[in-house]
């Protein structure tokens, strides 16, 4: 810190903005969390500066020992964690890693389903201003109106109507558990393969609170900064390797065997070109913490403060998309309560309350404005918050929502909201 301090001061200033941000407000938006300072350390360090193109043991460039030595360890404790023959480490974010398995797996134009956007799916599986919307046919599914859980009579039709060569399952902004059992019986009868982006609770998935995709489908993705804790980006898994189905030819080698090697082509030199080695080993630091008892019992407390604070919310009237949530997240649908989801984030964020405004299944209004916000229980809890606080917190957030334009309202529940941050500290030492 005291380099940046003395050499840029104007961006040390704001890196301090940032981390007081971050100590003095309630971080609920759904998809960030808080990393270890171990993890911190080893994105922020030297690795930044190594070009290492291509794969451990086959790079392009030499002095390559040490990154090695991390990207196989980051490999290694992904297959350990996931259950996973197979890991690439290399995506630079969970959008690449969506990229590079549709890449592998389907042909531009070919047809693939995924969750519509505004029912918990995301931009990658299908919206139309997407390189997956550009690039391939997505023909979307919704959740039921009833249930707010996917409509498997509809996936059913739709499969059997259209016929994909692959179907998403998974999403940002679906509150219960992806349903893989179910999705590879539909992918079974129309002869389509299965993909799970896991980017949400692939932390709960680490630790068994989330059932595994790995048994049911062909490809998983997922990010690694959400439920997992780790720096941000994306990774790549399978189950079970497996025989290239169809005689796709690997630059370089000339001949592919396994579905691996394809993925780990697509990846590089498909669409990326160096890896971020100081992001692959704060993978690898991260992974190893999620393979803790600690981390299980941190995920235990994420599930258990997001079901607390979801009751909190169905006991004052909200409506909650499924009911309530099985994981880390919960979308709350704010039209019962006269308020659009752009006004309560920003009402929200001037008390100190940090969510993100969301679309809510059946949205009649645009994305720039929604029905609806999304909010996720993964960075309090990190900070050690508990049932107690979820309570509260539902507390603050009701209040502010029925009375977004009380200017003193606002200020005191900010305040409120300091003295409860100051008890759960976070990076403080950063600052000094
Ligand atoms: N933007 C992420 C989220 O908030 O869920 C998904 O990419």
């Amino acid at each position: 810190m005291s380099f940046l301090k003395k050499t840029d001061s104007k961006l040390f200033e704001i890196l301090q903005k940032e981390s007081r941000r971050e100590q003095t407000t309630l971080e609920l938006i759904a998809s960030e969390n808080f990393t270890s300072y171990s993890v911190l350390e080893m994105a922020g360090g030297v690795m930044t500066n190594k070009y290492a193109e291509g794969y451990p043991g086959k790079r392009y460039y030499g002095g390559c020992e040490a990154v090695d030595e991390a990207e196989n360890i980051a490999r290694d404790r992904a297959k350990i964690l996931f259950s996973a023959e197979y890991a690439n480490v290399q995506p630079h974010s969970g959008s690449q890693a969506n990229m590079a398995a549709l890449m592998t797996f389907v042909d531009v134009g070919d047809t693939v389903m995924g969750l519509d956007l505004a029912h918990g799916g995301h931009l990658t599986h299908g919206s139309p201003v997407n390189f997956s919307g550009k690039l391939y046919n997505f023909v979307s599914y919704h959740v039921h109106p009833k249930t707010g859980r996917v409509d498997f009579d509809e996936v059913l039709s739709l499969a059997r109507k259209h016929k994909p060569k692959l179907i998403i399952c998974g999403g940002s902004a679906y509150p219960r558990f992806i349903e893989f059992e179910q999705f590879r019986e539909v992918a079974d009868e129309v002869g389509a393969f299965l993909m799970a982006d896991i980017a949400h609770p692939s932390g709960l998935v680490a630790t068994g609170l989330h059932p595994s995709p790995m048994p049911f489908c062909d490809i998983i993705t997922t990010t690694t900064h959400k439920t997992l804790r780790g720096p941000r980006g994306g990774m790549i898994l399978m189950g079970k390797d497996r025989e290239n189905p169809w005689g796709k030819v690997a630059p370089k080698s000339g001949r592919v065997k396994n579905i691996s090697e394809l993925i780990d082509s697509t990846v590089m030199p498909g669409i990326q070109g160096g890896p971020l080695m100081h992001i692959i080993a704060a993978k690898a630091v991260a992974f190893g913490e999620a393979l803790t008892s600690e981390f299980r019992d941190y995920t235990e407390h994420v599930v258990e403060n997001a079901k607390t604070m979801a009751e909190e919310f169905l006991k004052k009237d909200y409506a909650l998309v499924s009911g309530g949530t099985d994981t880390h997240v919960m979308l709350i649908d704010l039209t019962n309560k006269g308020i659009t989801g752009k006004k309560a984030e920003n009402a929200l964020e001037r008390a100190g309350i940090t969510v993100n405004k969301n679309m809510v299944p059946f949205d009649q209004k645009s994305p720039f404005i929604t029905s609806g916000i999304r909010i996720g229980t993964p960075a309090i809890t990190t900070r050690g918050m508990g049932k107690e606080e979820m309570k509260l917190i539902a507390n603050l957030i009701d209040q502010v929502i029925l009375d977004p334009e009380n200017e003193t309202l606002t200020a005191s529940i900010k305040e409120h909201v300091h003295q409860i941050c100051k008890s759960f500290s976070l990076y403080e030492e950063l600052d000094s």
